[in-house]
Formats: C-alpha cells, structure tokens, sequence
C-alpha cells in the first residue's frame, strides 16, 4: 500500500476512448487489467470524467463546415475541434464496463461548459477556471499523484502538468496510458512533462 499523501487519478477510461467508441484511442481497453490492479496500492482513487453537453464548442459538428480534427481559434488559444464524444449520460460518456469504479471516492466531471473545454482533471483550457481537485486533494493531505489513463497525450498529460505546476509530485504510468497521437502531439507532450519534471514511469 502506498503511503495515505499519494493518490491515484485515472483518467477517462470511458467508452468513447476505448475501441468502439467515437473517438476511440487504439488499444484504450488494454490499459484497464493494470489499472483495475493499481487501484488495490492507493488508499485516494479519483476518476475523471470527460463530461460535454451536445452543444459543446470542443465537437466539429458544431462548427458548421469544420472537419474533425481541424484546429480553431477560441478566446482561450488554439482548439482542436473533436468528433462528437462524452456526451453527457449518454454510454459513450459512461466508464468502461470492465474498470473498477466502486473504490473510488471522488469523481471529477469536466468539460461540461459549452464555451471551454477542460482536458486537464485540475483546470479548464482556459487554465484558469478550477474543476475543484485541487482543494480535494490537499484537503486529503495528498503531496504527490499518480495519473494513468486515456489519452497519454491530451487529458493525462495536461492533468500532470497542472498538477506539476501546483506544486504535487507527479508520476505518469506510461504503460497504463495510451494516446491519440494528432500531428506530433505525443512527442510534444512528453517534451513538456519532461520539462515539468513529472516523472515518467512504467
Ligand atoms: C480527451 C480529447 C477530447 C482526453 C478528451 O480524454 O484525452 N481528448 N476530450
Ligand atoms: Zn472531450
């Protein structure tokens, strides 16, 4: 068992990433056996939840005319515009079936606002507006996280970096991810965790 000041965070291991799904990230599922075996090392297990409504601003569908991984300009900076997915209480929104949910105790929505879209477990892309983790853990006395999760390159690695940047030690189980990988987007991402020092782990 790990000491009670680390947490685990899983990110988004819901359908629409896993195989399948409408933005499915290859071989999203294969992470979930490793996952369902970390859970039983940490005694803080928050899940996050990719969370949109239909009118999202994140979907090309509601850019008349843009493609599916086509990039815009929001008030907020650069915006890649994503096929419709993680509608909210919809199956596609709904965690794996085979990820253990019941020993987690915090859920995190995000990404539920219209107008921004929120990749990192710790703040919205406009890197300002909190989704509240922060206070959670810190009010647990947690000092260092450990994320896992999909996608390696977008949701995980904007969570570490967040979570970097506030202060907690972070730790990015490589083997218990799996990323999107758009125009270059991995080797960008690990750049920066590198930078941040987040440890990358296996
Ligand atoms: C994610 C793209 C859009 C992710 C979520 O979970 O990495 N990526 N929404
Ligand atoms: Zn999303």
């Amino acid at each position: 068992m790990r000491p009670a000041t680390e947490a685990l965070i899983l990110i988004d291991v819901q359908n629409d990433f896993c195989p399948g799904g409408a933005l499915a990230v290859a071989d999203g599922d294969a992470i979930i056996p490793r996952i369902n075996a970390l859970i039983n090392d940490f005694a803080c297990v928050v899940l996050t939840q990719d969370w949109h409504p239909a009118s999202h601003s994140s979907f090309a569908a509601n850019h008349p005319g843009a493609a599916p991984f086509s990039v815009t300009q929001m008030p907020y900076g650069p915006q890649v515009l994503w096929p419709t997915h993680c509608v909210i209480g919809t199956d596609g929104a709904a965690f794996h079936p085979a990820l253990r949910t019941d020993p987690a105790q915090m859920v995190i929505r995000k990404g539920f606002r219209p107008e921004v879209d929120s990749y990192s477990a710790f703040f919205e892309n406009d890197h300002r507006t909190p989704t509240g983790l922060e206070g959670y853990l810190r009010t647990r006395g947690i000092t260092h996280v450990t994320l896992a999760g999909l996608a390696t390159d977008y949701c995980v690695a904007y969570s570490a970096l967040d979570a970097a940047a506030l202060g907690f030690q972070a730790t990015v189980l490589m083997d218990a991810c799996r990323a999107i990988d758009l125009n270059g987007s991995m080797a960008e991402a690990t750049t920066k965790l590198h930078a941040a020092g987040v440890t990358l782990g296996h």
